[in-house]
């Protein structure tokens, strides 16, 4: 799997505060912290205003590439605050993301096609917004690919985002993400396909139980790369046993390692 470390999200309000008061040492520990737990790229999103955000988005993208080489995911809508990252990056990022919009076409698409980076194209456009069934969100994922291929962009630089909606608000929701996972891992096969779990146990109980059940059965679909928390343990156990068991891990090397190292526990008895 490849990992997206979440946590440096200015949505989030710690983060959110750590942004505005300029508080270096608590966005490096978030980066470290996510780097030893074994992302493959770590997700930026400054989460302020229009305005600011090209600043804030620099900003964090210094202090991160203070203290690790991880590549990161530029996590925005706003061309400007991308472009500020993009000149700052030592690595190739991945852009977060285009989507079937036309703001994001005419904004986003040029810089991953002229950065040659990766790229998250999200299942979403102005006319439908998020289909609510795969053939729609099929549809919007083909148009991007096309776009992205005959702009010059590989394959296997594409991650396909075809969107989580809340099991609360639609109980046929989660079905949805599975059929179009599928379908697009097939449509696809070098292509990745990822996304940002933890929508779908949104204003339910017990989020934990939901989101790990949730990620095994995404991970049996094709989802190959997810936008996730890497300190959660649980989690992380859950998905290397999912790859384990869907024979993505050659003599059940990865999920041994992590075990002996402790990076995953022992079940409470
Ligand atoms: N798809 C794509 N990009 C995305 C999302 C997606 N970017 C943003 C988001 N969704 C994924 N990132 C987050 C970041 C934080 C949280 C959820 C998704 C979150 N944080 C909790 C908090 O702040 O309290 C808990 C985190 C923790 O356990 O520490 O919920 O879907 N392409």
């Amino acid at each position: 799997m490849i990992i997206i470390g979440e946590k440096i999200n200015g949505t989030r309000k710690k983060v959110g505060a750590a942004i505005r008061e300029r508080d270096a040492e608590h966005i490096k520990q978030l980066a470290l912290n996510q780097v030893e737990a074994g992302s493959d790229y770590l997700d930026v999103n400054a989460g302020t205003s229009p305005s600011r955000e090209p600043e804030d988005m620099a900003w964090l993208v210094e202090c991160i590439q203070s203290v690790t080489d991880c590549p990161l995911c530029l996590d925005s809508a706003n061309p400007e605050a991308l472009k500020t990252g993009l000149d700052l990056v030592k690595k190739t990022p991945i852009i977060n993301s285009v989507s079937g919009e036309k703001s994001r076409i005419e904004g986003v698409l040029p810089l991953a096609l002229e950065y040659k980076t990766g790229l998250i194209l999200l299942a979403l456009d102005d006319e439908v917004g998020i289909a609510d069934n795969a053939e729609g969100r099929l549809k919007i994922v083909h148009r991007l690919v096309g776009l992205a291929k005959d702009g010059g962009l590989r394959e296997d630089q594409l991650y396909v985002d075809p969107l989580v909606t809340a099991i609360s608000t639609g109980d046929q929701n989660a079905l949805i993400t599975f059929d179009s996972i599928k379908s697009v891992h097939e449509a696809y096969p070098k292509a990745h396909v990822t996304c940002g779990l933890s929508n779908i146990s949104f204003g339910m109980p017990l989020r934990s139980l939901i989101n790990q059940t949730f990620m095994a059965m995404c991970i049996q679909m094709g989802l190959d790369s997810a936008i996730i928390d890497p300190n959660n343990s649980d989690l992380i156990g859950v998905m290397l046993a999912a790859e384990m068991l869907t024979g993505r891990d050659k003599f059940c090397q990865k999920f041994s390692r992590a075990y002996r190292s402790g990076k995953i526990t022992k079940e409470q008895k």
